[in-house]
């Protein structure tokens, strides 16, 4: 069906709006980053993707850089265009006021407001309407928005970095570097596309990390960072809390755990959110993942220690992990994760960066 409907051009205009998609991760929450190309006899007269906050959506941020060409162009958008009047109309009215003759999209839109009205509505228009193209790779982008939406919890992305024989640090939990440049420029490309970090009180407690995204001219797309926090030990004179007001930190606790730590953090310019407690006093971290979600954050990474990715590989709530080998071993140390991998978890990459070997694993569905 698809190669029928869909030619090489079709394809090459939608790989562009996919690349174009993917520029917005990180930023665009709690809207998916969706990327929209105008294309009128084989040249693209407009582009256009998902505007930091969320708003203008990529559409109309397309049609308002083609001005009056789109007329008859055929628009390749990376998702359903919406249907729905939020703030402003819905993508797929101004798609028809500005003359576009043919819709191709790559994968519908799961949200309630919107869910295939957004391509009824096109086509009661008389605009043609043809889905599926990439659909495979464009709903792998839009996987933050679908978790939101389907299972009402950030996607969650999970990265290890171990020495050779599986130890994460040293004993005694002194800041131990493992990786090389190589591997660490790739973990702050995957910060900035991330909407938050999120590490466990003991990751601060022995590291005292940033957890802001440090390549040059990328660090205004450093994530919300949030700290699961059970008792809110998290030091006043901590990194994250002295960044806390150009940085936005949020701080999960539970409920009636420390308020007076909770009064300190808020006043040092932390966000404190307090979740439900585990039996062993520990935060709920599904709830925690809840809370997110209902804050708009649909994509999450983790860098914070063994505890905190056993519990969430326990919980099944780990989508795709990163485990980064380094060539050296360390001899003793903090084993990186007790155990192998659940049979759940496929490799899917497999690839080298500097000295040390990355493998990723997705989570079968
Ligand atoms: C589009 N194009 O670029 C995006 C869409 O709150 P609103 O009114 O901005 O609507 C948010 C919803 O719109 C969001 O949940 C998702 O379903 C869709 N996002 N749609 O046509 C876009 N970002
Ligand atoms: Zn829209």
């Amino acid at each position: 069906m698809a190669d029928r409907v869909f030619s090489a051009a079709d394809r090459q205009f939608m790989d562009h709006a996919l690349r174009l998609g993917r520029r917005g991760l990180g930023l665009t929450w709690p809207n998916p980053s969706v990327g929209c190309v105008l294309v009128k006899d084989d040249v693209i007269v407009g582009r256009g993707l998902t505007q930091p906050g969320g708003r203008p959506h990529g559409e109309t941020t397309a049609i308002a850089h083609a001005g009056g060409s789109a007329k008859g162009a055929t628009a390749y958008v990376t998702l359903e265009p919406c249907s729905h009047y939020g703030k402003t109309a819905p993508c797929s009215d101004a798609l028809a006021r500005a003359g576009v003759s043919r819709v191709v999209c790559a994968v519908g839109d799961p949200d309630p407001r919107v869910r295939g009205r957004g391509f009824t509505m096109l086509r009661a228009y008389g605009i043609a309407v043809d889905v599926g193209l990439r659909e495979h790779e464009a709903a792998l982008d839009h996987r933050g928005h679908f978790s939101r939406i389907r299972l009402g919890r950030p996607f969650v992305q999970l990265k290890m970095a171990m020495s050779s024989d599986g130890f994460v640090a040293v004993k005694g939990g002194a800041r131990t570097q493992i990786s090389g440049p190589r591997a660490h420029d790739q973990v702050h490309l995957m910060r900035a596309m991330a909407d938050a970090i999120m590490v466990g009180v003991g990751t601060v407690l022995s590291d005292d990390p940033m957890l802001n995204c440090r390549l040059p001219g990328m660090e205004r797309r450093s994530p919300i960072r949030v700290v699961i926090d059970s008792r809110l030990r998290l030091p006043l004179a901590s990194r994250l809390v002295r960044t806390a007001g150009d940085i936005p930190t949020w701080v999960l606790g539970t409920v009636g755990a420390a308020p007076e730590a909770e009064r300190a953090l808020r006043a040092a310019g932390c966000e404190v959110m307090l979740v439900r407690r585990m039996e062993d006093g520990s935060v709920d971290v599904a709830a925690a993942l809840r809370l997110l979600a209902v804050r708009g954050i649909t994509r999450v990474m983790t860098e914070g220690g063994p505890t905190l990715a056993r519990t969430l590989i326990d919980a099944d709530l780990a989508d795709e992990i990163w485990l980064t080998r380094s060539p050296d071993p360390l001899g003793d140390g903090v084993p990186a994760l007790a155990g192998p991998l659940p049979a759940r978890y496929r490799p899917v990459e497999s690839r080298h960066a500097g000295r040390d070997h990355v493998e990723i694993f997705l989570r079968e569905p």
